[in-house]
């Protein structure tokens, strides 16, 4: 079983599969804004790795939910892929002589890269959904390095098998039956029983060093383990993606932490990140003493709930799409657009960014970073309400940010200062 064939099929799914994986983990990049500030991609060393083509827009407003839904339940559900792929190459890890040519020192160099990257990649990623932080430092950072190291190996890697690549596809050895390895072979034949259809299949494939030259009877048929990837990453997708289409079929997602979560009925009954015990976010700072400081050109305002109820107030439905990959449905959040908010500050037309800070004590996710079309557009709020009803605490009383197609992270609980013009 083991052998060109079933590496190729597995390496194809992937080709595709990874290169979505990485373009997805790239819009998620410019999806932070990380050139606001500094606070969104801490970052400093990034240089002209932190490139990226177009500024993140605003419409259609589920575009985050769909990237990073994509990107999360997509990866998990490849994690058999990758490794019955790692399983049909092992004997290339005991190759010998280990290096016989420049040529092939760069390969098993990049080999290096590429399935080092890929399982790096996989293992921070999985843990992050996970919630086990177990790695030292940021994910963040680790997942944006690892994926231009293994981007590196994979395009090394993809240059330096593409003669190969197109001479087997040429000679149509891919194609036809007398390459297949294995057509003929009988339980029971191996090397004693002489030159026969499996040496034919060898002398086919002079380069397939992955197929045994004395395979034991095969136990399972190639089909067979298709199948077995195939049902491994079917299981991996059902029991993941229920998280970000949301309603009922949450209850699915038994992978998943936040799958088992039960955030409660009613208006406030959706998908909890972290709660406000969880963050230090004590509720008496969040009641009659809490105000809104907005800050520009025109100075510092200061506002209550109440003045801020007595703005004018919009409503938009949208949905919190998190980095984890998971996802609410629509939610009818109400309040003041951000737009008012940088008119009160000075900006009466053409508002810029806004940098947002929450009274959360300390953590990562307590300021954030707004471009200028994310506080043009109308339907960004300040939200005061959600579904009919007063925001709760856990979801960010009294007021928090709903941007339409940003990250959840960007989505800043528990606000206290907005200053526009700042980033
Ligand atoms: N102050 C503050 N705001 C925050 C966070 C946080 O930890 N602290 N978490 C963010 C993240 S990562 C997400 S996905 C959303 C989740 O919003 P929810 O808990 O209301 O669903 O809130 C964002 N706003
Ligand atoms: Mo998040």
């Amino acid at each position: 079983m083991r052998g060109v064939r079933f590496t190729a099929a597995l390496g194809l799914v992937l080709l595709i599969g990874l290169t979505l994986l990485f373009v997805t983990g790239l819009l998620s990049y410019a999806a932070y804004n990380p050139d606001l500030a500094s606070v969104n991609d801490k970052t400093p060393d990034r240089g002209w790795l932190g490139f990226y083509l177009f500024d993140w827009p605003t419409h259609p407003y589920w575009l985050y939910r769909l990237t990073q839904g994509f990107h999360v339940t997509v990866g998990v559900a490849l994690i058999p892929v990758v490794l019955a792929k790692l399983w049909s190459v092992i004997p290339r890890f005991f190759a010998l002589p280990p290096v016989t040519s420049l040529a092939h020192a760069l390969e098993r160099l990049s080999l290096v890269l590429l399935v080092g990257g890929a399982l790096f990649e996989f293992v921070t990623g999985v843990l992050n959904i996970q919630l086990d932080y177990l790695f030292p430092g940021s994910f963040y950072r680790l997942h944006f390095y690892g994926a231009w190291v293994f981007f590196g190996g994979f395009v090394a890697h993809a240059a330096l098998k593409m003669p190969k690549v197109l001479r087997v596809i040429r000679s149509g050895e891919l194609r036809s039956g007398a390459a297949e390895p294995g057509a003929g072979a009988v339980p029971g034949a191996g090397p004693d029983s002489g030159p026969g259809p499996g040496a034919r299949v060898g002398a086919s494939f002079a380069d397939d060093d992955l197929a045994s030259p004395a395979p034991a009877a095969p136990t399972v048929s190639r089909r067979g383990a298709f199948a077995l990837v195939g049902v491994g990453s079917l299981f991996m997708l059902l029991t993941t993606a229920g998280r970000s289409i949301d309603g009922p079929l949450r209850r699915t997602a038994l992978l998943a932490p936040h799958g088992w979560e039960n955030p409660g009925d009613g208006p406030n009954g959706f998908q909890i990140n972290k709660t406000a015990a969880s963050v230090g976010v004590r509720a008496v700072d969040t009641t009659d003493t809490w105000r809104l400081t907005v800050s520009g050109p025109a100075g510092d305002v200061r506002l209550s709930r109440a003045q801020l109820l007595a703005m004018a107030q919009h409503t938009s439905e949208l949905p919190i799409a998190c980095v984890e990959g998971w996802s609410t449905s629509n939610q009818s959040w109400r309040g003041v657009r951000l737009r008012d908010l940088a008119a009160l500050a000075g900006f009466p037309a053409g508002p810029p960014g806004v940098f947002v800070e929450s009274l959360q004590p300390s953590g990562a996710f307590r300021s954030g970073a707004l471009r200028d079309n994310q506080v043009r557009d109308g339907r960004s709020l300040l939200a005061l309400r959600v579904n009919g009803a007063d925001l709760s605490l856990d979801h960010g009383f009294p007021a928090r940010i709903i941007v339409p197609a940003a990250p959840g992270v960007l989505n800043t609980k528990w606000v206290a200062k907005l200053t526009f013009g700042a980033v």
